[in-house]
C-alpha cells in the first residue's frame, strides 16, 4: 500500500448514480490512495488515518469524475472537407457514399497513411479530447476494411494509450461498410475479412468489443447477427451503429445480444423502447453526427428517460459525419439539439459512458473503490460544461490510476 494523498479545498461533484443534483458537495476534499479514491467528504470531516497525509488545495475549484468518450472513430488520415461542401451544395451523406465517397475516401486515405503518420494524425485528436478532461476512449476500427487494414487501425489505437495517460478499449468495426472488392457480395465480406478477421484481431488481443453499422447503405440485421454470435463464441461484448438513418431494429437485435450499448437512435421507434429498455444497454446519442448531416429526427428522448434507459454522449469524431474531437462541445449539442438536461449531459460522459464500456465503478463516478481518474475545473458550477462553447475549462486532469 503507498501513502494516501489528499486533496482539500474544493466542490465535488460525485455523479454517483443514484444521487440528484451531480451528487454536489461544498467544501469537500477527498484521499487517494493506490490509484483509487480512498476518501471523499466535507473537509471539516478529515478522517484520522489522513491528518498527516500530504495535502494539496485544490483552491475552491469543480471535481468532477474524469470525462468519457464512448464512442469515437478517431483512428483515421486526412479529411472530408470536400465533402462537407459538396453536402452544403445538396448532396446527401448518402449520395456521396453511393458515389464512392464517404467511408471509402477515409478507407483509401488510411490505406496509404505509415503506421506512424496515422499515430500522429490520431494523436492531435486524442490530445484535443484529453486537454477536456477526458480519461477514457473507445476507438474503432472501420477504415480499413480488409483483415491486415482493420488490424492496423486497432494496433494504432492500442499505441496511443502507450503515449498518453489515458484509458483506450477499442471495437472491432469491420461491418463498417463494403468495400470495393466485395460490391454485391456483402456476406462474402462478413464472412472473409468481418468474422474471419475478427477471430485473428481477436486472438491477438486487439479487441475490446464488437461494433456493427446496421443500415440501408450498409448491412442488415441478419449479417450484423452472424458477426455478433462470433464475438458470442468468443466472449467479447458488443455494441451497434442503430438507427441512425433509417429504422432496421438494430437496437433490438444489440438488445437481444445484451449490447454494452446501441449507438444513435434517432430512428429507434417508440414502441421499440420498452423491449430495448429490459436489456440494460446503454443509448449512447450522437449529437454531433445528427447536428453535422442536419438531421431533423429526434431520437426518442422522452421514452428513453421513461423507461430509465441509461443515455451516454458521445463526440463520434469522424471525418465524415462528425468531425469533432471536443466531447464539451458534444454535451452542449446534447443539451441543445436534445433537450438533455447539463446533468444528463454531464452524467452521458460520465457514469453512463463508463456503462457503455463496461467500466462502471473504475470510471465515471467519484466513489470510494473508484480510479482516482478525476477533472479539475475552473468553473462555479458543472451546468458551465456544457454551457461554453469552444475553450476548454479545464484546470487539470488527476491521474492517479494511471501513474500508479
Ligand atoms: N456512422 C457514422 O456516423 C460514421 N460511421 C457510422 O457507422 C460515419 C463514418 C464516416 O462517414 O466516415
Ligand atoms: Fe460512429
Amino acid at each position: 500500500m503507498t501513502k494516501a494523498v489528499f486533496f482539500s479545498d474544493c466542490t465535488l461533484a460525485s455523479m454517483k448514480w443514484g444521487e440528484a443534483d451531480y451528487g454536489l458537495m461544498p467544501d469537500a476534499a477527498f484521499a487517494i490512495r493506490d490509484g483509487r479514491i480512498a476518501w471523499a467528504g466535507k473537509a471539516a470531516r478529515r478522517p484520522s488515518e489522513f491528518q498527516g497525509a500530504p495535502t494539496e488545495s485544490l483552491g475552491g475549484r469543480l471535481v468532477t469524475p474524469a470525462l468519457i468518450d464512448c464512442h469515437t472513430h478517431l483512428v483515421f488520415a486526412g479529411n472530408r472537407a470536400r465533402e462537407f461542401e459538396q453536402r452544403l451544395r445538396g448532396a446527401s451523406y448518402e449520395e456521396i457514399a453511393r458515389n464512392g465517397g464517404g467511408i471509402a475516401s477515409t478507407v483509401a486515405a488510411t490505406r496509404i497513411a505509415s503506421f506512424d503518420q496515422l499515430v500522429e494524425q490520431s494523436l492531435r485528436r486524442l490530445d484535443s479530447l484529453i486537454g477536456e478532461g477526458v480519461a477514457a476512449v473507445e476507438i474503432k476500427s472501420g477504415y480499413g476494411l480488409t483483415i491486415d487494414g482493420e488490424m492496423r487501425m486497432l494496433r494504432v489505437a492500442r499505441h496511443l494509450e502507450t503515449l498518453r495517460p489515458v484509458k483506450v478499449r477499442t471495437s472491432w468495426l469491420a461491418a463498417h461498410a463494403v468495400p470495393a472488392g466485395y460490391a454485391g457480395r456483402p456476406d462474402a465480406y462478413i464472412d472473409e475479412v468481418a468474422i474471419a478477421g475478427l477471430m485473428q484481431a481477436a486472438a491477438e488481443g486487439l479487441v475490446d468489443s464488437v461494433d456493427g453499422f446496421c443500415e440501408a447503405i450498409a448491412f442488415t440485421p441478419a449479417q450484423i447477427e452472424r458477426v455478433f454470435q462470433t464475438a458470442r463464441s468468443l466472449g467479447l461484448p458488443v455494441r451497434l451503429h442503430a438507427e441512425q438513418l433509417s429504422d432496421q431494429k438494430g437496437a433490438l437485435l444489440a438488445a437481444r445480444y445484451s449490447a454494452l450499448s446501441a449507438d444513435h437512435l434517432e430512428y429507434l421507434a417508440g414502441a421499440d423502447v420498452e423491449a430495448f429498455a429490459a436489456a440494460g444497454t446503454v443509448a449512447v446519442l450522437l449529437p454531433g453526427a445528427f447536428y453535422t448531416l442536419k438531421e431533423t429526427r429526434l431520437p426518442p428522448i422522452a421514452a428513453l428517460r421513461e423507461h430509465g434507459v441509461a443515455i451516454a454522449i458521445a463526440t463520434d469524431c469522424n471525418p465524415g459525419t462528425s468531425p469533432i474531437s471536443s466531447i464539451l462541445t458534444a454535451m452542449n449539442m446534447a443539451c441543445t439539439e436534445f433537450s438533455l438536461t447539463p446533468e444528463e449531459a454531464l452524467a452521458g460522459t460520465t457514469r453512463c459512458a463508463a456503462k457503455a464500456l463496461g467500466l462502471s465503478g473504475e470510471y465515471g463516478e467519484i466513489t470510494i473503490g473508484a480510479r482516482a481518474e478525476l477533472a479539475v475545473w475552473d468553473v462555479e458550477h458543472p451546468s458551465e460544461l456544457s454551457y461554453w462553447v469552444g475553450g476548454s475549462p479545464l484546470h487539470k486532469r488527476l491521474s492517479h490510476a494511471i501513474a500508479a
